[in-house]
């Protein structure tokens, strides 16, 4: 899932400085006395722990600080435009979308940058006054406040992540430890994107916390919806493997095994991230029983056993997960600064998903079997898919492709069942 957005933003301008003179009763030819023109308004980026996606911001195309007042007769001061403060979700890299320079990358609660800078309000004439002039006619205008073009792109941050089967608890715990307000529902997937939130310990330590769409096996290689986020879990300094004892539809110690095995099949280093392993539903009637057995299995993990419902153990698995991030950050502090860039989320396709055929006549037929069951999913009547769907044929190489195959502005393109005009 990627979540990347575009947007304009116009910081204010400045106010031009004012020519003004003083005219009072005991100054007869009072000299200059404009003021200054106020600042124009800055665009700030703060990150709000309550937003979880860059939804609100697909739509927003434009992004305006308030240009500041011309300065006044009095050497009174302009008023300032108003400054904007935009939330994002924590994790937001914000791109220079003309260059790609990375502006900022927001990965602390409350983290505020400044994106575009307001001018600065024009001095009046009071500041221009010499003894060769002393009627200066000038003023300066303010400057101009800065435009960008944005792009901004959301990738997971958390310290700690939370995995495991379909319904075992992992919203239910994320809902009870955060602010977060996951839905939480007895049926398999309630969760399809990830939410987040902050921990925060009574001695006033905190960690970021993530709960994942629930994980299957096969999804090392696919299945199902968590394997889109495993990629997110890489950054997660430890993982909470969440299993549900009561082993009503589920085998506690082959669930364990499962998971594992698939964490491993997508990246061997995160068979090596720390885990905590949290017995959930231990209010139920046979969790006993079904733990007995799992710690017969691993007679040597550590069990944290709870009842998210029940709100029981919870302070231990919160602790200790505390610990184990603080150690990890310690022993991994200088590898993860090399490293940051390099784990950056990104979408990078497998190729070849696709294949290119020359049909003549400047016809293209795009040949994918994934392109094509996308297609059957899209509605083109909404924006949205349309766009959506736009922007993922443009990340799998598809726009790249075709145009280094020959195709040009104009050339018909055949997806799936559907003709469309390229468009370079
Ligand atoms: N008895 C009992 N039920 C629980 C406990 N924790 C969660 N549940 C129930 O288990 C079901 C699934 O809970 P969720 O928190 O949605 O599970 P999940 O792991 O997030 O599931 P997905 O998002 O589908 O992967 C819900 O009906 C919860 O009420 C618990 O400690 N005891
Ligand atoms: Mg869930």
């Amino acid at each position: 899932m990627i979540d990347l957005v575009k947007l304009h933003v116009k910081a204010g301008d400045g106010g031009r400085g004012c020519v003004a003179w003083r005219h009072e009763k005991y100054y007869p030819n009072g000299g200059p006395f404009g003021g200054d023109g106020g600042h124009g308004g800055d665009i700030y980026f703060v990150v709000d722990t309550n937003e979880t996606t860059l939804t609100k911001l697909r739509f927003t195309k434009t992004i305006k600080a308030g240009n500041g007042m011309p300065g006044l007769t009095k050497k009174m001061h302009g008023k300032s435009g108003e400054d904007v403060y935009v939330p994002v979700p924590l994790g937001t890299m914000i791109r220079n979308a003309e260059n790609n320079d990375l502006l900022a990358d927001l990965c602390e609660p409350n983290q505020k940058v400044l994106i575009a800078h307001g001018g600065k309000g024009g001095l009046g004439n009071m500041h221009f006054a010499t003894a060769r002039n002393d009627t200066p006619e000038y003023a300066q205008p303010g400057e101009v406040g800065e435009a960008l073009d944005l792009q901004l792109e959301l990738r997971l941050l958390a310290d700690a992540g939370l995995i495991g089967f379909p319904s075992v608890g992992k919203s239910t715990f994320l809902s009870i430890v955060t602010r977060a307000k996951p839905e939480i529902a007895a049926y398999p997937f309630t969760t399809i994107e990830p939410n987040i939130g902050v921990v925060s310990l009574p001695d006033e330590r905190s960690f970021v916390l993530a709960d994942m769409p629930g994980l299957i096996e096969g999804a090392g290689e696919g299945k199902g919806l968590g394997h889109e986020f495993l990629r997110h879990i890489k950054r997660c300094r430890v993982l909470i493997h969440v299993i549900d004892m009561s082993g009503q539809e589920r085998n506690p110690v082959k669930d364990y095994e499962i998971i594992n095995k698939e964490l491993s099949i997508y990246d061997l280093d995160l068979e090596n991230r720390p885990q905590i392993v949290v017995a959930n539903k231990m209010d139920d009637e046979y969790s006993d029983m079904y733990l007995e057995e799992f710690k017969k299995a691993y007679p040597d993990l550590k069990v944290f056993e709870i009842s998210a419902i029940q709100h029981k153990g919870i302070d231990e698995v919160l602790y200790a997960a505390m610990d184990l991030i603080e150690e990890e950050k310690k022993r991994a502090d200088d590898e993860i600064v090399e490293k940051e860039e390099t784990v950056v989320y990104r979408y990078e396709p497998k190729r070849p998903d696709f294949e290119i055929l020359d049909l003549g006549s400047r016809r293209w037929k795009v040949e994918s079997r994934k392109i094509d069951h996308l297609v059957e999913q899209i509605n083109f009547d909404s924006e949205v898919d349309t766009y959506r769907f736009a922007m993922t044929l443009k990340k799998m190489g598809v726009d790249e492709a075709l145009y280094n195959a020959g195709a040009r502005e104009g050339d018909q393109v055949i997806i799936g069942t559907y003709i469309m005009e390229y468009k370079e």
